[in-house]
């Protein structure tokens, strides 16, 4: 293998342009020997020509005395074949971390809070962490079963949602404001909001950043016994309601009589909000009596009480947040063996653990 690397520094995939960089011993040689254009014989720093390369019209610059960048446009047959003239010329092709899966997702991490919490991992966080406990199973491995439950609680909790956000149903009787509370969340005019009830006959999905984690937001038809066109939009709001993360169960204010939702609804996915609160008549909590019934007042309307909403809903979704720069697992395989391994060592399965966390390093 030559000491001499080329590699493609942005991102991979299409783009207006490329920069791929030979780097090592014979990287000025080897650029001036592809290059069209005849180069002065001694290559400074800084200074770059225009010209072409492998077809391409390229800028080539020396960024230092023994590095070179060549910025060619961005399609990838492009990139290909700049790549392949340097290792035909003998260089050896190393694209930074081509495979690592961490830094795939960080391209396509939904917010900049996801995006720091991978950065994390790909500076190393997760991997320090299960050096850590791999040492604590060595030497004194009860000592390591309380931290890998966090870990993988921090994995359950956190990790499977850096790319794939919660799922957040509002659902609730007809009318009482479910999509008005969606546009309001989303701050646009997102769903069909009227006063004829049974409007919404179809899940309609917004994604929001809630405290800068990704949230799906999933406005749903009101429920209640219906027929036809609209029993059908029930029936599917009843399966987005299984598939939830949380169930935002709204109650209209103003209304007569309050819709409870169904008693076979888990409780502890349930949050139940009144809305309408500045339109309250004598129902139920006086609104200045803050939330004496344990029950969340708002406002879609007027924005009242909107933020406290938000701050809830997120305590309910992350049970635990990572600190700044701490591990968390950042893909399926790794939540899934830091689990594993998690269970092993409540087993006390010391050589189990130790095997499934070393798998989390390869
Ligand atoms: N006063 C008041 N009216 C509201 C509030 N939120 C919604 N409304 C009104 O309530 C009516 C129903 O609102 P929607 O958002 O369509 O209700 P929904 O729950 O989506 O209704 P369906 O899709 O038919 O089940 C509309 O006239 C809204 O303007 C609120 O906070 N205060
Ligand atoms: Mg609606």
């Amino acid at each position: 293998m030559s000491d001499t690397t080329v590699s493609l520094l942005t991102p991979p995939g299409t783009a207006a342009i490329a920069v791929i960089e030979a780097r090592g011993p014979l990287a000025l040689a080897t650029a001036r020997a592809l290059f069209s254009k005849a180069l002065p014989e001694s290559l400074e720093v800084g200074r770059f020509w225009f010209g072409t390369l492998a077809g391409d019209e390229v800028v080539l610059a020396v960024t230092e005395p023994d590095a070179v960048e060549v910025h060619c446009h961005g399609g990838p047959q492009v990139v290909r074949a700049i790549l392949s003239s340097f290792t035909a010329a003998g260089c050896t092709e190393r694209t930074p971390r081509p495979s690592d899966e961490g830094f795939e997702l960080l391209q396509h991490a939904p917010t900049l809070r996801t995006a720091n919490t991978l950065l994390d991992q790909l500076n190393g966080a997760f991997a320090r962490e299960v050096q850590r406990l791999l040492a604590l199973l060595e030497t004194n491995p009860a000592s390591a079963v309380e931290p890998l439950h966090q870990l993988a609680d921090l994995g359950h909790s956190v990790g499977r949602y850096l790319m794939t956000p919660w799922r957040v149903v509002i659902a609730g009787p007809p009318n009482a404001g479910k999509s008005s509370l969606v546009n309001a969340l989303a701050g646009f005019q997102r769903s069909v909001v009227s006063e004829v009830p049974g409007t919404t006959r179809d899940a309609v999905s917004v994604r929001v950043a809630f405290d800068g984690w990704p949230v799906e937001l999933i406005d749903t038809a009101g429920m209640r016994d219906a027929s036809g066109l609209e029993a059908e939009g029930i029936a599917r709001a009843r399966e987005t309601v299984d598939s939830a993360n949380l169930v935002v169960w709204l109650l209209d204010g103003t209304a007569e009589r309050m819709e409870w939702p169904r008693d076979d609804m888990k409780r502890e996915k349930l949050l139940v909000v009144v809305n309408k609160s500045d339109a309250m008549l004598g129902w139920g909590p006086d609104p200045n009596a803050g939330d004496a019934w344990g029950l969340l007042l708002i406002s879609a309307r007027t924005g009242d009480g909107l933020a406290a909403l938000v701050n809830e809903i997120v305590k309910r979704l992350v049970s635990q947040s990572p600190p700044p720069g701490g591990a968390v697992p950042y893909t399926p395989r790794l939540i899934e063996l830091v689990i594993d391994a998690s269970r092993a060592a409540g087993d006390r399965k010391w050589d189990d653990a130790a095997r499934l966390l070393s798998a989390a390093l390869e």
